[in-house]
């Protein structure tokens, strides 16, 4: 049976995604890359040079005209790497047509899984009827995404081998901050074994945290906040008309509260935690519980006995106390891991971990309600870390706000009542229908890659910036990988690695939250952002986040 798509995918799928000027140049031809001055690492300059000493140093590089001469046909290979992020395949169709733009003999090959399928050697070649089957669609599917880590030189080898056999000459690797560290790493080894072998970033990640003054968003960002504030809109409409029920909304975005804040700012809730915030004040868990509650009783006082709060995905790991206690049961899984692995059933596994905690840390764990204590024992990802979408959070607040106002009102302090539901929005907004702007901006990111390579250059980050204004204004260029380096403990180790970014909370947009959520805790401010518009005016249609407005506001 013929595969059949949705009217919005096929109107969408004639989408011409808005390119940077430079990059509107006729076909048969190269962009010559203006140059800027050599560059320096964030951090650890003297260790990150050592460590990168083929590719350290670069200078910044921008497109704004044609190469002198036409160029030669391109073979390159891309991956996806990492979490789904909406416009991955725009940034695949980018790459495609950039590269047959500079020669329609070049060929692109797609690695299939994520970097595994460098290494196992498993892909699939472009062509253009493959290619527009995916414009402008979310998701990762045309080629599929892993969480394999590419990192260990036998594995570059394996890399350089298959790459070889195939005659490709470019890599383009699609990932956040750890998958543009290895990027980085591979580039290196590839100019350092004279493999002639070319590799580019894309710097893609929903959580928004692969960001710096030379990377103004990572695609995906504003697309997947925007499908979480329509629905943060929504529950807000519901809460407000049904006036009985605390929302408790979690959302997805790893260790950083970039989301939390851009969806605060897009709907104004009652509420939103921020976990910079809370390491920064180094909070307890006890005092953000006081600190809801006494919302809670101040909107019931005012006779509302509803409202919205946004829990950040991460936050556990910022409360100072449980960080903490979490590094500690992350080491403690470590070293035991086969012993662990054998117990049957979660109270033997709460019983062996209980007993092998230091004291304090035994006492903390024990006071975490039962499901939050089997949560924190689930699998670890493959950088050891506990997989914090899988802890449920916004449950736990839910639950202790809940007992705290019991105390209360049993010494007559509350008389409101407390009835609340909990919500986590992380995966419902990974793979959506790319926003225009994030459907631009990933073409973009794409067609700059091919330029980065069509100038021969390695160890860069293709890089789209100036991005409050329309997109001609836009300007494509690439930033040199080892720029956004700097050193930091893993496993017990200095590492070198792209400086992931939280929320600043001396930044703009933080400022702007603080100054207001006063007034959004017991004011019904909400705002209703409505579902993302991919027709019409341009005013709805390409809008950029909140937070990229306030940031680059003057
Ligand atoms: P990336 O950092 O790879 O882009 O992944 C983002 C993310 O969606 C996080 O927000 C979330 O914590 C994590 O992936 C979930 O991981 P998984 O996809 O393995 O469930």
């Amino acid at each position: 049976m013929a595969k059949t798509i949705s009217p919005l995918q096929s109107a969408r799928a004639a989408y011409k995604p808005k390119l940077p000027k430079a990059l509107t140049t006729p076909h048969g031809s190269a962009m010559k890359a203006v140059k800027g001055d050599p560059t320096q690492s964030v951090a650890d300059q003297d260790a990150i040079k050592a460590i990168f000493p083929n590719t350290y140093g670069l200078p910044v590089v921008t497109f704004d005209a044609p190469a002198d001469a036409p160029m030669g046909a391109i073979k390159a290979g891309v991956i996806l790497s990492g979490g789904q992020a909406p416009g991955g395949h725009n940034v695949i169709a980018g790459l495609y047509d950039g590269l047959k733009k500079i020669n329609a003999q070049s060929e692109l090959y797609g690695f299939l899984g994520g970097p595994s399928g460098l290494i196992d050697n498993k892909y699939v070649k472009f062509d253009d009827a493959f290619i527009n089957e995916y414009r402008n669609t979310g998701g990762f599917d045309i080629i599929g995404s892993g969480r394999t880590k590419l990192e260990k030189e036998s594995d570059f080898d394996k890399v350089i081998e298959n790459c070889k056999a195939l005659g490709i000459t470019a890599l383009v690797v699609i990932g956040g901050d750890d998958s543009n560290t290895n990027a980085c790493m591979l580039a290196e080894y590839c100019v350092k074994k004279e493999s002639g072998i070319m590799v580019v970033g894309c710097p893609k990640t929903i959580d928004g945290d692969m960001k710096n003054e030379w990377v103004e968003a990572s695609f995906g960002f504003d697309t997947a906040s925007k499908v979480y504030s329509e629905l943060i809109g929504n529950i807000q409409r519901d809460a407000n008309s049904a006036k009985k029920y605390w929302h408790f909304i979690k959302l997805m975005g790893r260790s950083a509260s970039h989301i939390a804040l851009e969806c605060a700012l897009s709907t104004r809730p009652n509420i939103a935690l921020i976990s910079e915030e809370v390491a920064e004040k180094k909070m307890t868990l006890r005092e953000i519980v006081v600190d809801i509650a006494a919302v809670v009783k101040k909107r019931a006082d005012a006779g509302k006995d509803f409202g919205i709060v946004l829990v950040p995905e991460g936050l556990i790991e910022f409360i100072p106390n449980l960080k903490i206690f979490i590094g500690e049961l992350n080491d403690l899984l470590a070293a035991n891991a086969e012993s662990f692995d054998a117990l049957v059933g979660d109270d033997a596994k709460v019983k062996f971990v209980t007993e092998k905690l230091s004291k304090d840390m035994a006492e903390a764990f024990k006071s975490l309600p039962a499901a939050i204590q089997k949560q924190l024992l689930a699998d670890r990802d493959p950088h050891g870390n506990v997989q914090v979408s899988r802890i449920e959070t916004e449950k736990l607040l839910m639950e202790m706000v809940e007992a705290l106002l019991r105390e209360w009102k049993a010494k007559g302090e509350y008389k409101g009542k407390f009835s609340s539901i909990g919500h986590f929005f992380g995966y419902e907004g990974r793979c959506a229908a790319p926003s225009n702007f994030d459907a631009d901006y990933c073409y973009s990111l794409g067609y700059t890659a091919s330029s980065l390579l069509g100038a021969g250059l390695t160890g860069y980050l293709s890089s789209v910036r100036n991005m409050t204004k329309p997109a001609d204004q836009w300007i494509a260029g690439g930033i040199p990988l080892t720029m956004m380096m700097n050193l930091e403990r893993r496993h017990g180790k200095d590492k070198p690695v792209i400086r992931k970014a939280l929320v600043e909370l001396d930044g703009k947009p933080f400022a702007y939250f603080a100054a207001n959520r006063d007034s959004w805790a017991v004011n019904d401010d909400y705002q209703y952002p409505g579902p993302i518009q991919y027709f019409g005016p341009g005013e709805v249609c390409d809008l950029t986040t909140v937070t990229m407005k306030i940031e680059q506001s003057k």
